[in-house]
């Protein structure tokens, strides 16, 4: 890398490459940023959770306080079967099957309801509308587990990984968690919880587990899911990060297949919908609303340094057909690794920007113009 730029820093071609950069913003704006992010929304795709346990256990609280959006309260369910109810809300890539009745020792009617549910839809064929895991809650206050929630653990979990929950956890005894984990064989695992502070008379006891349960949700859901789930959650960052990994790690190499196709000059333009197209992506993952004016706003402000990446790319091109012998076979594997590098550079200045610019709003709307200015000093701060 340090060599190629050393190259590209000392001759002329530079200036004359420049002057096209003009140019080549502007084919890069009339692009159909509409499309792409449509396109790279649709990607993300969708993560289907079924939450189950007793009346009263804190499964509402717990999806409420891990999904953004309110999901439990606001959305109003949609009837699945009779007694498992589907809770979605517009642009959230997260659905919850929140089941009911638990109690009225009908485990098994619910048991024989989700089998069957989730068979139908394994028979679908789209993984989108696939259950992909199940969350069973048990109360870690009042400290009691049956037999009939034992046996349904159990067998749920030859169908889908299911995730043992213990809610409402207030002290730090292990002791009904060990019980819970020798019984429940089949289960991934059995995570302790408290979804909200809880207040006693001496002070209060902070939340906390939702990130480790999060954490392990992220590695035992298929792959399929994952983006999803990092997209709807809002407690853990570290998974945040790896779905962002993910992305720019793919835009790397779909960037590096166009790069290593010669197309003279105006092959700057195909890199752009690879690039626009996994902005989109980790806006939604961060997100954010990945709408055409926040996008728009975005790229235009960055226009500048995003065209002198494009020149920089040129440049090395256009220095390769000065030196005789480096044909386009040399041509071509220098700019798939320039255009890798330049697209993995632009991703993490990318998310650098919406990381600092979102922990400057606290917690407030993030908007476009504060993203941008942040993304042209990261976008700065990178050697091409
Ligand atoms: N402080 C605190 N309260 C909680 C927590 N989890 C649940 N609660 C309380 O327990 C009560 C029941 O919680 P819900 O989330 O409604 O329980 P649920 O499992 O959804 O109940 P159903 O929808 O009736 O099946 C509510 O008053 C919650 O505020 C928690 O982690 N911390
Ligand atoms: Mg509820």
């Amino acid at each position: 890398m340090n060599k190629i730029t050393d190259i590209i820093k000392g001759p002329k071609v530079i200036q004359e490459q420049a002057q096209n950069l003009e140019e080549m913003a502007d084919s890069a704006k009339s692009l159909n940023i509409k499309k792409i992010i449509d396109e790279a929304v649709e990607k993300i795709g969708q993560v289907n959770i079924i939450i189950a346990g007793k009346t009263g256990v804190g499964k509402s609280t717990l999806v409420n306080a891990v999904f953004k959006g309110n999901l439990a309260e606001t959305g109003v369910g949609k009837p699945v079967t009779q007694t498992m109810k589907e809770y979605s809300k517009e642009g959230e890539p997260v659905h919850i099957f929140d089941t009911k009745g638990f109690e009225l020792g009908n485990a098994l009617t619910i048991r024989q309801e989700l089998k069957s549910e989730i068979e139908k839809r394994k028979k679908l064929g789209d993984t989108k509308k696939q259950i992909h895991l199940a969350w069973f809650c048990i109360s870690n206050d009042g400290k009691r587990v049956e037999k009939a929630e034992i046996e349904f653990i159990n067998d749920l979990a030859k169908d889908i990984p299911v995730v043992v929950v213990l809610t409402k956890t207030l002290d730090t005894s292990l002791d009904f968690y060990n019980v819970v984990k020798e019984e429940c064989v089949e289960a991934t695992n059995v995570i302790r919880v408290l979804a909200l502070p809880y207040e006693t008379p001496i002070g209060t006891i902070p939340a906390f587990g939702l990130e480790e349960l999060v954490e392990h949700t992220y590695e035992i859901v298929p792959d399929i899911a994952k983006a999803a789930l990092a997209a709807s959650q809002k407690v853990n960052d570290t998974i945040t990060k790896k779905a962002v990994d993910k992305i720019i790690a793919v835009a790397a190499s779909s960037a590096a297949a166009v790069g290593a196709t010669p197309i003279p000059f105006s092959d700057a333009v195909l890199l752009a919908p690879v690039q626009i197209g996994m902005m989109a992506s980790i806006t939604k993952v961060m997100q954010m609303d990945a709408d055409r004016a926040f996008l728009t706003t975005l790229l235009s402000s960055a226009a500048g340094v995003l065209g002198a990446t494009i020149t920089g790319r040129a440049v090395v091109r256009g220095l390769l057909k000065c030196i005789p012998g480096a044909g386009s076979v040399i041509g071509g594997t220098i700019s798939a690794v320039t255009a890798s590098l330049l697209t993995t550079g632009m991703g993490y200045a990318y998310y650098n920007a919406v990381k600092t610019a979102q922990a400057s709003a606290k917690g407030g709307e993030t908007n476009a113009q504060s993203v941008a200015e942040e993304f042209k000093k990261e976008l700065k701060k990178i050697k091409f």
